[in-house]
């Protein structure tokens, strides 16, 4: 190599080592000199002087996360189709502002089909934490060829008829059939103890700064729920027939301080509706993992149900946990403002609200509803 070729090449080494060191050290040359910075310089498309703000008006990142000494082995859990991209963003944005970018807790997402590399890209720029990308194994998923597919296409175009919402979908039924017996089995879940579950365009309308988890682990809960409501009867006219068969076969999962009351007025010989809300979801995953909601989902899944009607993953967590575990193991989040269309959850408690920061208007809040059980759930507590 001549000398001259030499010396090039050193003075090349040494711009790009000063480059990488800058890049670093000052924010503001990092974004000066970003690829798409500069090439926007050649595609026309940056007309607008952005001057840039000098680094000193930065916080460094690490101001935004709070000295946390405990955490939980927990998760949050969204299902999703790549179509719900832009609803996801929203969700994780908010969850992240008001709760995350201080704990920092890993998120799973899950489809059955791939994630888009555009999904990935827009979700993954939401947030430092551990973020993972599953597809759902084809038999977690798909109707199974146990299912008498006669029959599962009458149930649904007698729903469509009594003009039931999702009455004539197969997708919405595998959706369901998953969150009630298979999310927690995902390879990707399976290192997890706990999940929260979050929904494309949800809202968190106040600050959440305890960590719901580990107030749950330490508490013995394993459950929680922020808002309660009555199913369509229409949609499981005969679950709670089954629930009663298994009940028979299975008297020894039946917990001693079980919320029966909660669910039943006639001591279980009827059930009144009462379920929660499970697109809202903190729980054990353990629980569902374990012999008794094993059995259960398997004895209803056997009776075609999530297909022949179309039962809901919520009635069938909340009947489960309402009657395996123990009352007290079930936590109702009053400080989680917290909205599904339609309705809303916003803290009872002032204090919450105003130091929560919270958007909702608690007037409005879904628990004085006539439609809401929330009021059964209080009278089953003080009963
Ligand atoms: N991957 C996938 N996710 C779905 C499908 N159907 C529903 N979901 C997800 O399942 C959850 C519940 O569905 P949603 O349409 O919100 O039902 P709703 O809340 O009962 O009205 C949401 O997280 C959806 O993104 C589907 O066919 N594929
Ligand atoms: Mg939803």
């Amino acid at each position: 190599m001549n000398m001259t070729l030499r010396y090039i090449l050193a003075l090349f080494g040494a711009v790009i080592t000063i480059h990488y060191i800058l890049s670093f050290t000052h924010t503001e040359y990092r974004r000066a000199t970003s690829i798409s910075h500069l090439a926007s310089h050649f595609t026309g498309v940056d007309p607008v002087d952005i001057t840039p703000i000098p680094d000193r008006y930065y916080l460094p990142f690490s101001n935004d996360t709070l000295a946390v000494d405990r955490r939980a082995n927990a998760t949050f859990v969204i299902l999703a189709r790549n179509s719900d991209l832009d609803n996801t963003v929203r969700s994780i944005r908010e969850i992240e502002d008001r709760f995350n970018r201080r704990f920092r807790y890993p998120y799973v997402f899950l489809n059955e089909e791939p994630f888009s590399d555009d999904f990935k890209k827009r979700i993954s720029v939401l947030s430092d934490a551990k973020m993972e990308f599953g597809t759902i194994p084809r038999e977690h998923w798909y109707q199974p060829s146990s299912i008498d597919e006669e029959k599962a296409e009458a149930g649904r175009n007698r729903m469509v008829e009594q003009g039931i919402i999702y009455g004539g979908s197969v997708s919405y039924r595998n959706m369901c059939r998953f969150n009630s017996g298979f999310f927690f089995r995902h390879p990707l879940m399976e290192k997890y103890r706990w999940y929260w579950r979050i929904e494309p365009d949800v809202h968190f309308h106040c600050d959440i700064r305890f960590d719901p988890f580990v107030y749950m682990e330490e508490n013995n809960k394993i459950y929680a729920f922020t808002i309660t409501m009555y199913e369509f009867e229409k949609t499981i006219p005969t679950l709670w027939g089954h629930v009663k068969d298994f009940i028979k076969l299975h008297p020894e999962y039946v917990a001693k301080d079980n919320a029966m009351g909660f669910l039943s007025e006639t001591g279980g010989d009827t059930y009144n509706l009462c379920h929660f809300w499970s697109n809202f979801e903190i729980a054990d995953m353990s629980f569902w993992r374990g012999e008794a909601y094993t059995k259960f989902f398997e004895y209803l899944d056997e009776q075609g149900g999530f297909y022949y009607e179309r039962w809901g993953d919520a009635p069938v967590h909340s009947i489960a946990a309402a009657l395996f575990a123990s009352s007290d193991q079930i936590q109702f989040f009053d400080q989680i403002g917290y909205e599904h269309n339609p309705y809303t959850h916003c803290p009872r408690n002032e204090e919450t609200w105003k130091e929560e920061r919270c958007t909702c208007d608690p007037k409005r809040s879904f628990d004085y509803d006539g439609y809401s059980c929330m009021s059964r759930w209080d009278r089953f507590l003080q009963s």
